[in-house]
């Protein structure tokens, strides 16, 4: 047996997504995602142009040997391009050899470690009263976990907040249709600083102290703000403080460290388990947040989390809306399997999307659950695919309120 088709759907039912379809001599098929939000179009030629004349022929069961074969066969290393054209291969050789063996893929990677998987939800308002109303929304729904963003007073639209207004929002995007160019807004770090501490002693005062809060500072504080504000919100015991620093400095989150048991996440924006070498031996962080879509698919992100086990460390997998769905289930079958679970994010996919890609991953009461078709359990639709055209969408770039380039 061995792959005979590699075909590239790009379709846009609400946003872009780039999913790999491999299909074997004997008809089996299998899905990857290979989306990367803004820059899609490289991803799907490296696969159209570049791997897919390379893996027909392949004995698609030859899965380590195919990922180290596209790794180390391009000389050229790492980067979110690459890694996420080997993801979505990756990913599409695990979902036939799991639909080959009629198992779910979970059962492959050692079976289940647990019975759900904990996800947290998005609330976001431009204001308190907003972000409460989504909170509560949430809880209502049965999410024990939510990542609270909010309106900065003095700024406009910022990262993480729903434009659309108050109550419980599935679809923030941050990506916006704005034509050939990025839009584009403003950031002020000292008023951030200023003004966040006191919601989340807000939060704490009206929903307690079971609820899991979890916050992104979205790469935008230097080391020594973000070890501040680190320390300014431990009486409020976040769950995480996730991309308080820009990631490619590894040895900022030592600064961090040295002044806050606030427990730390990063990596969403990383690709290789290269980039946590320092973050992993040193402790440095609390969890991993790579995205099995960006970091080379599931072969990839079973070592990563495994070499973070190691050091007490757990996941907190990448899942926004810009991961399809089939990453998204490929994040959830690794989530069930291994044993240093920590926890997943879940921003639930719009309609049409849903049209698109059939999933059979359930939600219930804070917990989802992969499902228990063999495979991965996700199918795409190619004629409801067919009617979402590719529309440019970027993600919006950010700047100081002097006119300063600064991280988004
Ligand atoms: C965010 C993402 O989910 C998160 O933690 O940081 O929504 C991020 O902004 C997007 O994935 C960028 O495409
Ligand atoms: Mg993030």
């Amino acid at each position: 047996m061995s792959i005979a088709s590699v075909d590239v759907i790009v379709t846009s039912p609400g946003r872009n997504f780039v999913t790999l379809k491999i299909t074997t001599s004997d008809g089996v098929v299998g899905w990857g995602d290979a989306t990367l939000n803004g820059r899609e179009l490289s991803v799907a030629s490296y696969l159209s142009d570049h791997l897919a004349s390379m893996l027909i022929g392949r004995d698609e069961d030859r899965i380590e040997d195919t990922w180290q074969y596209l790794y180390r066969g391009a000389y050229w290393r790492r980067g979110p391009v690459t890694m996420a054209a080997i993801a979505a291969v990756d990913m599409a050789l695990w979902d036939i050899k799991a639909k080959k063996a009629g198992m779910p893929l979970y059962q492959l990677l050692g079976g289940a470690s647990r019975d759900g998987v904990r996800v947290y939800a998005h609330a976001s308002g431009t204001d308190f009263e907003a972000l409460s109303n989504a909170i509560t929304g949430y809880r209502e729904l049965g999410f024990t976990a939510v990542r609270v963003q909010t309106g900065v007073p003095g700024l406009g639209q910022i990262y993480g907040v729903s434009a659309a207004g108050p109550g419980v929002r599935y679809d923030y995007e941050p990506a916006k249709r704005s034509g050939d160019r990025p839009a584009e807004e403003t950031w002020d770090t000292r008023q951030y600083l200023n003004h966040m501490p006191g919601v989340f002693a807000k939060i704490r005062e009206e929903f307690g102290t079971d609820l899991r809060l979890l916050h992104d500072g979205h790469h935008r504080m230097s080391p020594i703000e973000a070890a501040r504000f680190a320390k300014d919100v431990e009486p409020y015991d976040l769950f995480w403080l996730e991309d308080a620093t820009p990631g490619e400095d590894q040895t900022a989150l030592r600064l961090i460290r040295q002044h806050s048991t606030t427990p730390l996440a990063i990596g969403e924006v990383f690709n290789t388990v290269y980039d946590y070498q320092t973050l992993i031996t040193e402790r440095l962080i609390d969890y991993v947040r790579s995205a099995v879509t960006h970091t080379g698919g599931i072969t990839a992100m079973k070592k990563l989390l495994d070499f973070a086990a190691i050091y007490g460390i757990r996941s907190g997998i990448h899942g926004p809306t810009d991961i399809s769905p089939v990453g998204m289930a490929a994040a959830l079958h690794l989530d069930l399997a291994i044993h240093n679970f920590g926890i997943q994010e879940y921003m639930p996919h719009n309609e049409q999307t849903l049209e698109v890609f059939q999933t059979s991953f359930t939600f219930d009461k804070g917990f989802l659950h992969p499902g228990d078709q063999p495979g991965l359990g996700v199918e795409l639709d190619e004629e409801a695919a067919g009617a979402f055209e590719y529309t440019k969408a970027y993600l919006p770039v950010n700047r100081l309120l002097d006119g300063t380039v600064h991280d988004w």
